[in-house]
């Protein structure tokens, strides 16, 4: 008998195909009525596949009273109550450390790009600006200060990166870490003072939520920028779109948004900010990784094996 596993919103189509190769898969997103559904066949699946976008609410995995087991598409676990899993013994599956390489390189992409206005530079150029004179002057990258908020996978990869652009390091986390070398700013606000450029690389959810305020972006000043690859909820928005509007920061590089996909659209119009649509880990090789992850953790549980990787 093969096992019977809930496809919640899209996956890679190669991931999907593998995975109905091996499972009684049924896509809930081609569902006219995702809630008749559960209510009608709730009770025979016993996996979940996800993706961080999607996530698992409590309300879904209440409508689900046989799941054994959840595996997700991504790093991020903000969008899956963790909390209603454990509390039923529902084994959680994600894909960290896989992804590390490349949303570290997107951070990078943003920092050069926004102090470097490269994305910016490349409209001067399409409008024929260039024909009537020089692109205004940049802001050096290398040897400045790069403060990371939230020392986890990720962020230890992008201070690798910085190294390499000479840039000295400190970071801010809930408390400092024994094996990091670099500098431990006590909080955020210290951090943000110190820092040309902020980069946010921390967990999303409600933990984080709003730590970058009013009062960090007034910290970090009209010659720091802000680069988010983390989550948009940990940033408030609201004071971001303001704080770039009026130029009391230098710029920002976002990838992530509070609601996406939808972005402020007063962005649009400003130049001091790059605004991407949430990439970091969109490339053949690390949504290959990613994908099969999600295969690994699924045949682990099904086999009787500890997940590949589970979620604390
Ligand atoms: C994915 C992510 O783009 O892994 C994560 O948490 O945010 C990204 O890698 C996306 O969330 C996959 O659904």
């Amino acid at each position: 008998m093969r096992h019977r596993v809930l496809q919640h919103g899209r996956l890679l189509p190669a991931l999907e195909t593998r995975l109905a190769a091996q499972y009684e898969l049924h896509p809930l997103w081609q569902e006219a009525d995702p809630q008749a559904f559960l209510a009608a066949h709730g009770s025979g699946f016993t996996g979940l596949a996800t993706s961080a976008r999607f996530g698992a609410d409590a309300a879904l995995i209440a409508a689900l009273p046989a799941l054994k087991v959840i595996s997700s598409f991504g790093v991020g676990l903000d969008t899956i109550d963790l909390d209603a899993a454990r509390r039923r013994g529902i084994e959680v599956g994600y894909t960290p450390e896989v992804l590390n390489d490349c949303v570290a390189d997107t951070a990078f992409a943003l920092v050069m790009d926004v102090a470097r206005r490269i994305s910016a530079s490349d409209r001067f150029v399409r409008r024929g600006d260039w024909l009537k004179g020089q692109f205004p002057l940049a802001t050096k990258v290398s040897g400045k200060r790069l403060g990371i908020l939230g020392m986890g996978r990720i962020g230890r990869v992008i201070a690798r990166r910085a190294a390499g652009f000479d840039m000295p390091v400190r970071y801010h986390n809930r408390r400092p870490l024994a094996d990091v070398e670099q500098g431990y700013a006590a909080s955020l606000k210290e951090l943000a003072e110190w820092s040309d450029f902020l980069v946010v690389a921390s967990a999303g959810g409600a933990e984080t939520r709003g730590l970058v305020s009013r009062e960090i972006l007034a910290a970090l000043g009209p010659e720091g920028f802000l680069v988010n690859i983390s989550r948009g909820s940990v940033v408030d928005q609201a004071a971001l779109v303001e704080a770039l509007q009026q130029q009391r920061i230098a710029g920002a590089g976002l990838d992530v948004f509070e609601h996406e996909p939808q972005v402020p659209e007063a962005l649009f119009g400003l130049d001091n900010v790059v605004l991407l649509p949430h990439l970091a880990s969109n490339t053949h090789e690390t949504r290959a990784a990613m994908a099969q992850r999600v295969e690994d953790n699924l045949a682990a549980f099904f086999g009787g094996r500890p997940l590949v990787s589970a979620a604390a």
